[in-house]
């Protein structure tokens, strides 16, 4: 497979005004019926340019040009499109084709799921509908029918108003919707079936009335309230953070338990994997209902910001993505705790993204090369994409950020543009320049920011010298220096900040500011500093870098205890954390002692005891790296004295704070009835950090701590935390054998109860997740599933994947082989635990790189999985 490239897009050669589809869908084929009115794009260098329509895994029935019925002469077909040659400006082009979605396992394009159709057409799933123009860049009005029978497939959905609806012969029914805006082939949606309805109503600041609707499988509709009034409230949000209303008379969110990503913003016909819509507060953890609350709103918020301005090219998927992301982050600051949510997020970025960036698979947001496009819907795409979204609104201000979206809005809706152009807006709205800022989407890796201090206490002045260098990723040698806010404060001894007045200025400033670093090297010298302060650097994460500064461990625990800046207070925990368990791998390796630190444990001990914290943040700050995470600190990696260091840990704190972490369990223990609010979260979310470590202590009585909220919890937080405890030890059989009988209907649950297996250290081995894959709650063909039990065992269990005997390898290599026949684009989110492969101990190398060939020279490999092991290969 060839890559494509983003210096060789040119425009269309046609264009779509408008499309007319009709779907006549039954149980053993659907056939499809298209009406296009094309004309030829003026802006296409060859004004004689054959039509070249993609499409894929079609069988062609008919094609009609202008009324007449073309012969196999006036055409050409391949595996993957149709073209052509000889085709007037302006054309009216009918085709119709036949598909098989019962038979699509892919989930892309047409499918079935539970007997229902569904459709996913991002990023290149139209084109197995039907032959189309299946490119961002031209944007067409639809009208689409539906036919179907009436019993099998009562409701009948697809985007914008429904315009008509009647009955046929042979017992079917048909649907007609019209969506009035223009939009690309990837926002075309479609849904058929037996489905129930949460019906709502929203008023528009300008006072229109849209009708809401939640389309889930009839036993699910107890488990839609959340997701309804997440979708208010973020209808609220946009309207008031930016000034944005929805467009049309009916919001739609339909559920479907086979969906290969979080969920899709089709133009009024969001469709969203189950786990993004459905919660019952005993069925779904406050993770699930943050993940919901976020996911609802990053759908609608794509309203504007994806559909209304839509991208160029796929090159450009961040931004739509990046932006996304960024202004979902911004309404669930908004709806919970803004500290919390942040450093959630930089832990996200950090263990996937910063791993994406060092590995084979590094890109810059924009990406200059893909085989597969599916292969880019990446942590760096979407997580960075945000980080660098908002770097802008550092560095321009709130304000200043809302007048550059305000001109991009102004500028381009209706349009399918770039980077560039967000860009441009941004620099335009607030006359600041942007230039250097470009590098952000052209160089890949993670920049490393050093910073180093030096106080003169005679001119009472404090320089800070800030160097940047950026590592070479694959095709990137040479890196140039970035535009990196870096947002800071200065700590007096007893932990306050100091004013902030940086030589040449008149006054000084209290609190946090944001210098402008754009050079290789470059100092900043604040004057009038009474004492030689302690430096918080990189405030709220203020650029998605690695910072590196000598703290000392007492500049550390001072930061810990009173940095202003939450983001700040977790990082100086985080870091003596890191030092620390960097010195347990080592001696681990050696074969010595693992012990902890006094003035580690005292650290621990007083965020502990602090009353005036947010429980959400010090459940955060008593949260230890992920395994992963902690592989990515090493160059060299061994995941057994990575368990066995981080083990150590939290045992060596459950045993040292032990009586801490009792009063704080009891303390927290009794909160009434469930209620998912910040100030409850983080109560549920302290007290269930403290029984993760009380269960580490090897006594019946912590055990029956553990045992007695598993049999309690009146909630789904609280009963996956208790059996998280237990699992470790032999009484967790029982409780998990408890938990399957009690929720083998709910798969949503079950999917917990995988994970969990998956990842423990008990259970989670090669031989028991592959006894596990023959659970009858168990289906290769769904990704939720998939995702639970074998990608959580490849991604998140270190110890176990990476077994010494080479046992995880070749387990991933069959069970890849295995998806890559159904579903390539799961099978290639698989072949992602190969990407460190590089950096493991020689023997596991070698193993690793056997598999890894092994899945390179399987036949027929998909494009998808070709990508990833290609890459990794090279
Ligand atoms: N465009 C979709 C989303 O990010 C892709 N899954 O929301
Ligand atoms: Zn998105």
């Amino acid at each position: 497979p060839q890559p494509i490239q983003l210096k060789d897009y040119t425009p269309p050669a046609f264009l779509i005004d408008k499309v007319d589809l009709t779907f006549d869908l039954d149980e053993d084929h659907s056939r499809v019926s298209s009406r296009l009115v094309l004309h030829r794009n003026p802006d296409h260098p060859d004004a004689r340019a054959p039509l070249t329509l993609d499409g894929k895994e079609l069988t062609l029935e008919s094609v009609k040009l202008d009324g007449e019925i073309l012969d196999g002469s006036r055409y050409q077909t391949d595996a993957e499109s149709l073209t052509i040659a000889a085709m007037p400006d302006n054309a009216i082009l009918e085709i119709v084709t036949v598909i098989h979605p019962e038979t699509n396992t892919s989930l892309n394009g047409l499918y079935r799921s539970g007997g229902n159709f569904y459709t996913q057409c991002e990023a290149e799933g139209f084109r197995k509908i039907t032959y189309y123009l299946d490119r961002p860049d031209v944007m067409a009005r639809f009208t689409t029918t539906i036919v179907a029978d009436k019993n099998k497939w009562p409701v009948l959905l697809s985007n914008g108003n429904r315009v008509g609806e009647g009955t046929l012969d042979r017992n079917r029914h048909w649907v007609k919707w019209v969506d009035p805006f223009k939009k690309p082939a990837y926002l075309f949606a479609l849904v058929g079936g037996k489905l129930s309805r949460l019906a709502d109503r929203y008023t528009t600041s300008s006072g229109r009335e849209v009708a809401l609707e939640i389309w889930v499988e009839p036993a699910d509709l107890d488990k839609c309230d959340h997701a309804m009034a997440s979708l208010k409230k973020s209808m609220l949000w946009d309207e008031q953070r930016f000034g944005l209303e929805y467009d049309l008379d009916t919001y739609m969110i339909v559920a479907v338990g086979d969906f290969n990503m979080g969920a899709m913003e089709n133009k009024g016909l969001n469709i969203f994997n189950t786990k993004y819509v459905l919660a019952r507060s005993d069925t779904a953890t406050d993770v699930d209902f943050d993940g919901i609350e976020a996911v609802i709103a990053h759908e609608y918020f794509h309203n504007w910001t994806g559909n209304r301005v839509t991208c160029r090219d796929w090159f450009q998927l961040s931004l739509k993505e990046g932006l996304t992301v960024f202004r979902d982050q911004e309404f669930s600051a908004d709806m919970g705790s803004a500290p919390v949510q942040r450093i959630e997020a930089v832990r996200t970025l950090r263990t996937h993204q910063f791993a994406e960036d060092a590995g084979p698979m590094a890109h810059p947001i924009r990406p200059e090369s893909y085989i597969e496009i599916n292969n880019f819907y990446t942590v760096t795409v979407y997580e960075k994409g945000a980080e660098v979204v908002r770097m802008y609104q550092t560095l321009l201000g709130r304000d200043g950020f809302r007048r550059g979206m305000d001109l991009y809005f102004k500028r381009h809706d209706g349009q399918a543009v770039t980077c560039d152009d967000f860009r441009a807006a941004m620099a335009d709205a607030n006359d600041y320049d942007l230039n250097q800022f470009a590098r952000w989407y052209s160089q890949a890796g993670t920049p490393t920011l050093s910073v180093r201090g030096q106080y003169d206490a005679a001119a009472a002045s404090y320089t800070l010298t800030v160097s940047q260098t950026c590592p070479a990723t694959p095709g990137q040698g040479e890196k140039l220096p970035m535009h990196i806010p870096l947002a800071l404060g200065l700590l007096g001894p007893d932990g306050a900040d100091l004013p902030l007045q940086l030589a040449g200025e008149q006054e000084a400033l209290a609190g946090t500011r944001v210098l402008s670093v754009q050079e290789a090297s470059q100092s900043f010298t604040f004057i009038n500093v009474p004492v030689a302060p302690v430096p918080s650097l990189l405030r709220n994460f203020s650029a998605p870098v690695k910072l590196d500064f000598p703290y000392s461990r007492a500049q550390l625990a001072l930061q810990m205890a009173h940095d202003s800046d939450a983001f700040c207070r977790w990082e100086a925990g985080q870091t003596m954390m890191l030092q620390d368990l960097q010195t347990l791998i080592e001696a681990a390796r050696a074969g010595g002692e693992l012990g902890l630190k006094d003035d580690f444990v005292s650290a621990m001990r007083q965020v502990l005891a602090d009353d005036a914290l947010d429980p959400a943040l010090v459940a955060l700050m008593l949260t230890l790296p992920a395994e992963t995470y902690l592989a990515d600190q090493q160059s060299e990696i061994d995941p057994d004295a990575i368990r066995a260091a981080r083990e150590a840990m939290k045992l060596g704190l459950a045993r040292a704070l032990r009586s801490e972490f009792k009063a704080v369990y009891s303390r927290l223990q009794d909160q009434g009835a469930y209620r998912f609010d910040a100030q409850s979260v983080a109560r549920r979310s302290l007290k269930n950090v403290a029984l993760s470590y009380l269960a580490e202590l090897d006594e019946p009585a912590m055990l029956e701590l553990a045992e007695q909220q598993f049999a309690r919890a009146d909630n789904m937080t609280d009963s996956q935390a208790a059996l998280t405890g237990l699992v470790n030890w032999a009484e967790g059989d029982a409780a998990l054998a408890g938990f399957a009988a009690k929720w083998a209907e709910e798969a949503l649950v079950m999917d917990k109860w995988f994970t969990l297996q998956a990842i423990s250290r008990r259970l989670g081995t090669v031989a028991k997740v592959k006894a596990l894959m023959q659970h009858p709650a168990f289906a290769l063909t769904n990704p939720n599933k998939v995702r639970a039990l074998v990608g959580a065992f490849l991604h998140s269990n270190l110890a176990g994947f990476h077994a010494a005997d080479g046992s995880g390898y070749e387990f991933a290599a069959d069970t890849i082989l295995a998806v890559d026949k159904l579903n390539p684009q799961m099978a290639a989110r698989l072949a992602g635990c190969f990407n460190r492969w590089k950096k493991l101990e020689p023997g596991r190398r070698a193993g690793m790189r056997s598999a890894l060939e092994r899945v390179a020279a399987h036949a027929g490999l998909s494009r998808d999985v070709y990508e990833i092991v290609s890459k990794n290969l090279q």
